[in-house]
């Protein structure tokens, strides 16, 4: 049944192929990379222009190939990619015409943008850009007493006049550029509102009209906005498209205040940075992101995965060799994850559940052995058959001499006799395809 809300009704439909597509990848990349510290270095260490600045002069990332980024995305199984158009720091990775600080004043000369625009559409790949709401760079956006912006505490900066409609003019101006200069774009992911810098601080309504004037089609995060509007049953014209939990999987998915699925993204880091950090190494295992990549869509959200590419335009080697181990795992099992959200089960005590959206086929997500065959609450006389979902062979229904006190719960396993117990096909995610009746 179509919302009658008409903000509602145009965002379920824009965000069709977004709830389709499932996993994503995010790309933090820029000056920043340099240091190597992460890219709140500026903030957290409270380095000026003027000593930041040579990074700029040093920035030359000779190894750039977004073409083999994107190929490393698409083995991995993600289906679009958002890349930092501008971060914090103001630096552009792109040809604007609105300022000098960007990759094409660089020893690079390249415009980064374009080029991973048209390396991710040539593989298939939908495309995003990440464009930071604050400016660390820019002389009209506020320094001194601002929460975050590097020189917050200095002096020096308290009593310099700055106009801050100059700075959403260029802001505006900006993404202008991008949404008129870069061809067809999917995805704006804004970032971030905080305190009174928020909402129609940015002109949010107008930014949002003016992108959905350029491309219809585009879908917008929720980050124009800090009051959590796209939970209520009545967002505005900025609420976004989708909800963006980050370094989080939230409990219970991300729902209005009718209890009426809300489309979201948790977007999350393999390491601990968003931006190259040179020291950290707690990677997170391939399980783990596969695991919650299953939690994400098991509550109807998307997975968005963080690399963070060097100085040189290099993805760390750690990073691609997590994606390479996901992505195998997805070429046996995508069909458990694309098009898919919640079942509409209890979540069993072996793992999880995902439904196709389409098909209604259920996928039994089993992580963990259970002692004797595998338990499905309720559903005795309800599925058809159950197949291995990487290979395709048959799982036999089965009725173990074990179960007969629980004649509404159906049973399956993975070897003879069916009440003993046997490890699993896969001991990442064995997924099972249950065909129902
Ligand atoms: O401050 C940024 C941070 O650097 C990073 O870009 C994340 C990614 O979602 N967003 C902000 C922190 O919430």
């Amino acid at each position: 049944m179509q919302n009658s809300n008409p903000v509602i009704r145009d965002r379920n439909q824009r965000t069709e192929w977004f709830l389709e597509a499932r996993f994503g990848m995010f790309i933090h990349w820029g000056l920043y990379a340099i240091p190597a510290r992460g890219e709140w270095v500026r903030s957290v260490e409270k380095i000026s222009n003027e000593a930041y600045q040579k990074y700029f002069e040093e920035f030359d990332p000779v190894a750039y190939d977004p073409g083999a980024w994107a190929k490393a995305a698409k083995k991995a199984g993600m289906k679009y990619a958002v890349l930092t158009a501008k971060h914090h720091d103001g630096f552009c990775l792109f040809d604007s015409k609105l300022t000098e600080y960007k990759s094409t004043n660089t020893k690079c000369g390249r415009d980064l943008v374009r080029e991973f625009l048209e390396a991710f559409r040539a593989e298939g790949l939908k495309v995003g850009l990440y464009y930071s709401l604050l400016d660390w760079h820019h002389e009209d956006y506020p320094a001194f007493g601002d929460p975050f912006h590097p020189m917050r505490e200095n002096e020096e900066y308290k009593d310099r006049k700055r106009d801050f409609s100059r700075y959403v003019d260029y802001l505006h101006g900006q993404v202008k550029e991008l949404l008129t200069e870069y061809g067809h774009i999917d995805i704006m992911w804004y970032d971030f509102s905080y305190d009174n810098m928020t909402g129609e601080t940015w002109r949010a309504a107008d930014l949002v009209n003016m992108a959905r004037q350029l491309q219809p089609h585009i879908l917008i995060d929720n980050r124009l906005d800090g009051s959590q509007s796209i939970k209520t049953g009545n967002p505005f014209t900025y609420s976004g498209d989708f909800a963006s939990p980050e370094q989080l999987i939230p409990a219970n998915g991300v729902t209005d205040g009718s209890g009426n699925p809300v489309p979201w993204e948790a977007c999350i880091t393999l390491n601990n940075n968003w931006g190259y950090h040179s020291s950290d190494r707690n990677y997170k295992s391939p399980k783990l992101i596969i695991r919650k990549l299953v939690e994400c869509v098991s509550k109807n959200g998307n997975m968005l995965l963080n690399v963070g590419p060097d100085a040189k335009g290099q993805i760390p080697e750690e990073s691609l060799s997590i994606l390479e181990q996901v992505g195998s795992w997805l070429r046996q099992n995508g069909s458990s994850i694309y098009g898919c959200g919640k079942a509409g089960l209890p979540k069993p005590d072996w793992g999880r559940f995902t439904r196709n959206i389409k098909t209604g086929k259920i996928y039994a997500h089993v992580f963990e052995q259970s002692i004797g065959a595998v338990c499905v609450e309720n559903l005795a006389g309800k599925v058809g058959s159950i197949r291995l979902l990487k290979d395709g062979s048959e799982i036999p229904v089965t009725r173990p001499w074990n179960t007969h006190d629980y004649p509404e719960d159906l049973f399956f396993n993975f070897g003879i006799p069916d009440g003993a117990t046997y490890p699993l096909p896969d001991d990442i995610d064995t997924v099972a395809e249950l065909e129902l009746i």
